[in-house]
């Protein structure tokens, strides 16, 4: 038997950083390689992610994932027994066909994704090198621009206002660990404006981000570039804005988006994208993500068209989905991709649509969710898939640095051999370039 072949899987429910129950799992090898990992999980969900399962029963009011648990330890388990962790596309096939549903509702994309990851890191350690270099297929790392979240509103923020996340993008720092200054101190520059202002800044969101009551969302952007200004530096030349709009979050049933922030103002999709134009001639916004609703196709064209010439993030609009993605290219609707492992469930397919994305002139960052754990491998993803950018939440919180540390980590040990993206990540061809 060759000895990385997959021996024993154990998996547990743990508990991640909202407190809510998630799936553990660790993979052994023939040859005593290992891996372990824990699955994140949403707040924001798309309604074409792959499926979490949940026990529903009087735990942890409905949320325990003791079903997902065994699940993984038994039939995902038995179904990639013996299959080589080197070969992931194969054992993720596995496990796929093993649940035999295309959301995973049956087996659940946590049960799937735990064992995905950690097969993943078995591999890397009966390599003995680290996941990004066993993940990278000979390919050199590439560190990646992150996008910080400095205000939280929407579903991480108990909707103080209807934005979900303002986010510094770093474009004038040179290195990594630069970037990483920058934001932390407009994270720090912006809770002290916030306090002369008489916000409460004592309670942090879920991402760690600041949480104001703002009157308005513009609020947010004026607050944000006033945090950039406190922290000593310039808002669009050192430091530019990613707005999260998360639209469908505040969706209603008629079709119109409702900012409940501002006295239920209601706007149809055009108002929606006239009010992010004007957010874009006043504010140093590189990257707008979700502009539209999940299912508003034409709106998304239409924004693309207007909005086109920053970069146009689809998260809960192609949910790392290949299908949906390649629709949004023929299309032109969007110009970069949010990827999420657990929107889809197995590494290789998030992998596949960050080459469909790459191949096609389209962006990509590769994401955290809103429930972490004390996990880095998302950051090593990010280096050896060269995704160019990450957003992993704020500059505070241990399951948001677990991620940024591993990047500091590894940007240290490899000193001046590691590439880092920087703003040219930003700067694929926008979507007039994009090869039909
Ligand atoms: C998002 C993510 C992370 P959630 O919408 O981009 O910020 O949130 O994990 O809740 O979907
Ligand atoms: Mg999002």
């Amino acid at each position: 038997m060759i000895d990385t072949a997959i021996t024993t899987i154990t998996a547990w429910e743990g508990l991640d950083s909202r407190g809510k129950p998630t799936v553990g799992c660790e993979v052994q090898l023939s040859g005593g390689g290992r891996g372990h990992a824990y699955v994140p999980s949403g707040a924001s969900t798309g309604r074409h992610e792959a499926r979490e399962l949940r026990d529903g029963d009087s735990r942890y009011d409905g949320q325990g994932v003791q079903q997902a648990a065994i699940n993984a330890r038994t039939v995902l388990a038995e179904a990639v027994h013996g299959l080589d962790a080197l070969d992931g596309k194969t054992v993720d096939e596995a496990l796929r066909a093993a649940d035999g549903t295309p959301d995973l509702g049956r087996l659940g994309a946590n049960a799937v994704l735990a064992v995905s990851v950690a097969a993943a890191l078995a591999a890397a350690d009966a390599q003995r090198v680290p996941l990004y270099q066993s993940v990278a297929a000979g390919a050199d790392p590439l560190l990646p621009l992150p996008m910080v979240n400095i205000i939280s509103g929407g579903a991480h923020a108990g909707r103080s206002i209807d934005v979900q996340d303002f986010l510094a993008v770093p474009v004038g720092a040179g290195t990594f660990s630069e970037a990483i200054d920058y934001t932390a101190r407009v994270r720090r520059g912006t809770a002290e404006v916030l306090r002369e202002m008489g916000h409460a800044i004592a309670l942090v969101a879920d991402e760690g981000g600041l949480g104001p009551v703002l009157p308005t969302n513009r609020a947010a952007l004026d607050m944000v570039v006033a945090g950039i200004e406190r922290a000593g530096l310039r808002p669009g030349t050192d430091v530019g804005i990613a707005v999260d709009v998360a639209a469908t979050q505040f969706l209603s049933s008629d079709g119109r988006y409702v900012l409940a922030a501002e006295g239920d103002r209601r706007l149809n999709a055009e108002g929606l994208i006239d009010e992010l134009v004007q957010w874009c001639a006043h504010y140093p916004i590189v990257s707008i993500e979700d502009a539209l609703g999940e299912d508003d196709w034409e709106g998304w064209v239409e924004a693309t068209a207007r909005l086109g010439d920053r970069q146009l993030l689809g998260d809960d609009f192609f949910v790392t989905d290949a299908e949906r993605l390649g629709r949004g290219i023929k299309v032109r609707a969007a110009n970069a991709v949010l990827v999420k492992p657990n929107q889809t469930g197995t590494l290789s397919d998030a992998l596949a649509v960050i080459r469909l994305a790459q191949e096609n002139g389209y962006r990509t960052v590769l994401s955290a969710r809103s429930g972490e754990t004390e996990d880095s491998w998302l950051a090593d993803l990010a280096l050896g898939w060269r995704t160019g950018q990450i957003k992993v939440g704020s500059t505070m919180r241990s399951e948001r640095t677990a991620k940024w540390n591993r990047l500091l980590q590894i940007e240290s040990q490899l000193g001046g051999t590691v590439e880092y993206a920087g703003a040219s990540a930003l700067s694929c061809p926008t979507i007039d370039g994009v090869p039909a």
